[in-house]
């Protein structure tokens, strides 16, 4: 019986092509969660207890269920088919973190910038980055039961972004509904990166 990766035309079978991708934004926002969501793996959680020290740091209003922080990443993996496989890296929220955003960011195809639109603001560190660095990005509002929903164009324009930048509408604990942002974001970059001068994708087909 021929199984999936079987070696059916020599040895060693060719490594799987790697994807990663970024979910970053604000703290609170739902990074854990969304990655949690879509990995095929246990994930890989770096949390922490909020502690009573960071309490005016923290700010939990509209998460005020929430105990814990990323301090390092979360890590997560999807696989597409034998050889395409994408890792999710969730950053750290917090500022005190970000010096970590460099080395995660590292390679990666594009990011996630995950938004809650009661803390809009904590969604700028996150946007600035990825424009400074040239990286493919979307914004992804996680709607939180209860907190107002603001129309798509409304947080584009709240946020100063490119016509170029999708911003779509998630649920971080919905398998579908976070596939659909990755999806998305996919679709984003190979848009971008097809337009851009001398890349190899960039001849028509
Ligand atoms: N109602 C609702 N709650 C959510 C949603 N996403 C996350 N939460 C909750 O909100 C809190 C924050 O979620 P996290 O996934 O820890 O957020 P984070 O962005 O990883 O936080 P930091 O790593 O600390 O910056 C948790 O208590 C989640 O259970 C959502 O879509 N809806
Ligand atoms: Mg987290």
């Amino acid at each position: 019986m021929a199984y999936a990766g079987s070696y059916r035309d020599g040895y060693p079978p060719p490594a799987p092509v790697a994807i990663k991708i970024l979910i970053a934004g604000g703290f609170g926002a739902g990074k854990t969660t969304l990655v949690g969501s879509v990995t095929e793996i246990r994930p890989l959680r770096t949390e922490e207890d909020l502690s009573a020290p960071g309490t005016h740091v923290d700010l939990t209003d509209g998460v005020e269920e929430k105990t814990t922080t990323t301090v390092a990443m979360d890590f997560g993996r999807i696989t597409i088919r034998d050889d395409l496989v994408v890792y999710l890296f969730g950053t750290p929220g917090q500022k005190r973190f970000w010096f970590m955003w460099d080395e995660l960011a590292l390679g990666a195809l594009g990011a996630v910038v995950l938004a809650d639109t009661r803390r809009l603001a904590d969604s700028f560190p996150s946007v600035d980055y990825f424009e400074r660095q040239g990286t493919p990005f979307i914004v992804a509002v996680n709607c939180f039961d209860g907190a107002k929903h603001f129309p798509t164009d409304a947080v584009r324009a709240a946020l100063n972004l490119d016509p170029v930048v999708p911003v779509i509408l998630c649920d971080a604990r919905r398998f579908a509904s976070c596939r659909d942002v990755l999806v998305n974001l996919v679709e984003h970059a190979i848009h971008l990166l097809s337009g851009s001068p001398g890349n190899l994708t960039s001849s028509s087909a």
